[in-house]
Parts: C-alpha cells; structure tokens; sequence
C-alpha cells in the first residue's frame, strides 16, 4: 500500500486551489457588524442625517432589551408605521438577542449585561415610511448602566457623556421592577431627577432636545397591591415635565414593557409609540454647535437645503 507521502503532487490541481483562494491581498475586508464606535457613529453621520437617541438608566434598567425588541419586530416584518431598511449593525443587534431566542436553551428570556470597558457605543436602524417616503436613520446609544453612577453627584463628570450633547431625544430609563419594591422607589425617582438637574445646569444637553421618561418592565407594576407606586411614579413624571418643559424642547412619559416574560401584556408593549416619536421629534443642533457666519449663495443655499 502506498504511504501518503509517496502520493504525487498535482501541480494542476495545486494551481486552481491556489486560484480560489487568492492572497490575502486580494481579499475583500467586509464590515464587522457590530455596534458602531464614537468614530464609526461620526462617519456615518457625515454622509447620513441620522438622529443621536441617548438611552440612559441604571444598571439592569432594561435599555438594552428596549433596543433590541425593536430589531426583533422588524424581524417580523414593519412595525410602527415602519419598515426596516437596513443596519449597519446587524451582528451586535443578533449578539445581544441571542440569549432571549429558544436556541440559546435558557429557561427564560434574558439579556446580557452590558460591558463598563466597551464605554460608548451605537446601534444603527435604517427605517423608511410605509408610504415608502423619506428615510430616517437612528443611532442608539449602548453604555453601561454601571457608568452613569458617578455623575449622579458629581455634575462635571456628565461631559465625559458625549452622547447627551449628541442627542436629539434624552431617554432617562426607570426600571419598573424597582418602583415596584417599596425600599428602591425614591432612589430611582432621585437618581434621575439629579442627572435631569445636572443637565441641564451645566448644558450637557442640547436646549432643542426632546427628554423622555421611559419606565419599563411595566408587567411588573399591573398588580392592584401597587396602585400606590403607579400613582407616585405619575407624580414624578409630572413634576419633571413642569419643571423642565420650557428648559428643552419636549419632556414626555412612556411606560413600556419590551420584553414581558409572562406574555401578559404582548411583545414590545408600548414601544412602537416610542420608537415614532424618534424618528419624528424635532431636530436638534448638538449644545456645542456654532453655525459660522455664512458668505457666498453656496452656503446659503446648504442651509435652505437643511431647513427644507
Ligand atoms: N419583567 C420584565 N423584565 C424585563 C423587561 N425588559 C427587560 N427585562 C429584564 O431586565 C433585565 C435587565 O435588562 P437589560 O436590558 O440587560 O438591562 P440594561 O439596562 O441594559 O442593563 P446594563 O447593561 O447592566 O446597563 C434582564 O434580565 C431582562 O430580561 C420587561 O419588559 N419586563
Ligand atoms: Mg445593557
């Protein structure tokens, strides 16, 4: 029997493999997929209007289980009045989806946690009208709840947030689980309102910015025991809505549950109303834009083309 390295070599054969698999110099490098960087969000938004949204809340709040729910519905076809018209991000949208989906083998849904040493990072969504009219482009932000606890109380650190400056919508996340427990309510209602305060005190977010007060995990709140805790969590919201409604262009309240494990209240429970409020609140100009002095018709004419 002939032993494997008395086998010929067939130069002709050698060659057509050699020919399907070109050099590594040949080879085209295809987009990573993942979330994007603060560089990678900044390109895009260079030859893209896309609108900042800024989600941020406490660790476990449910921000990014609010994000990707709404991948998971356009999975399924339109939704919101929308249709999906592609992501520049599709790998990390399916990463952190994984562990929600039957094929992971876990009990129940689950999201996992976000990572503090990631910093900033954006999802994008590329969605068009129903009517197949006009485009708009969002990046959400993905940052560790973890991250956002030391600027409760210390004001300075929130320019490090680059995100708030960016953002067209502010999405302060209070996690429906903890207005549900007795012990925890005031501190998430003192939490938020120190970073709203902190805000807006030092400009960290743009005057022309939409704040929105989003609970989640609302499933969680539906019992007749807490009635109480519902009735002080629509004090809260007004009592920030009255106070900072002539500050920024907007403040609202939505109450949500994206991902209900029972399946009580129905998958993405109201989230659809939230995702069209994103792509339709006003425009914002970030807090540290100056728009220099305008000379020829060229210039001029750019800024009747942004206005329109
Ligand atoms: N009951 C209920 N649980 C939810 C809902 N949405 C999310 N959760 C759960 O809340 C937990 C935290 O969700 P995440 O989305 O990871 O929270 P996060 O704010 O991104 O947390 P960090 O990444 O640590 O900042 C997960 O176990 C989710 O399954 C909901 O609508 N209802
Ligand atoms: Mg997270």
């Amino acid at each position: 029997m002939m032993d494997e390295a008395d086998t010929d070599l067939d130069v002709f054969e050698q060659a057509k493999s050699e020919e399907l698999s070109p050099s590594g110099l040949d080879w085209v490098a295809l987009p990573h997929a993942d979330l994007l960087s603060v560089e990678d969000a900044d390109e895009l938004m260079r030859w893209r209007a896309a609108s900042v949204v800024a989600i941020v809340g406490e660790r476990d709040a449910g921000k990014t289980t609010l994000v990707t729910e709404i991948y998971e519905r356009f999975l399924r076809g339109p939704f919101a009045d929308l249709h999906f018209a592609g992501s520049r991000t599709l790998v990390g949208f399916e990463r952190r989806c994984y562990l929600a989906r039957l094929v992971s083998g876990a009990s129940a849904p689950d999201t996992e946690r976000t990572s503090v040493q990631a910093g900033l990072r954006f999802f994008h969504l590329g969605l068009a009208s129903e009517t197949g009219c006009g485009r708009t482009d969002l990046l959400i932000t993905e940052r560790a709840g973890e991250s956002y606890r030391g600027a409760r109380n210390n004001p300075s650190k929130l320019s490090e947030f680059l995100e708030l400056a960016k953002a067209r919508t502010v999405v302060f996340v209070l996690d429906g689980a903890r207005i549900a427990d007795d012990r925890m309510r005031e501190e998430v209602f003192s939490s938020v309102r120190a970073l709203i305060r902190a805000s807006s005190e030092t400009n960290a977010i743009s005057a022309g910015a939409e704040i929105q007060l989003v609970t989640t995990k609302i499933d969680l709140l539906q019992s007749q025991a807490l009635t109480h805790a519902v009735r002080a969590l629509a004090e809260f919201e007004q009592r920030i809505e009255g106070t900072y409604a002539q500050r920024f262009a907007k403040v609202t309240s939505w109450r949500t549950a994206a991902r209900d494990p029972s399946g009580g209240m129905g998958p993405a429970f109201g989230v659809a109303e939230l995702l069209q409020s994103w792509t339709s609140s006003p425009k914002a100009l970030p807090a540290s834009a100056v728009v220099p002095e305008l000379y020829d018709e060229f210039d001029r004419f750019l800024l009747r083309k942004r206005k329109a």
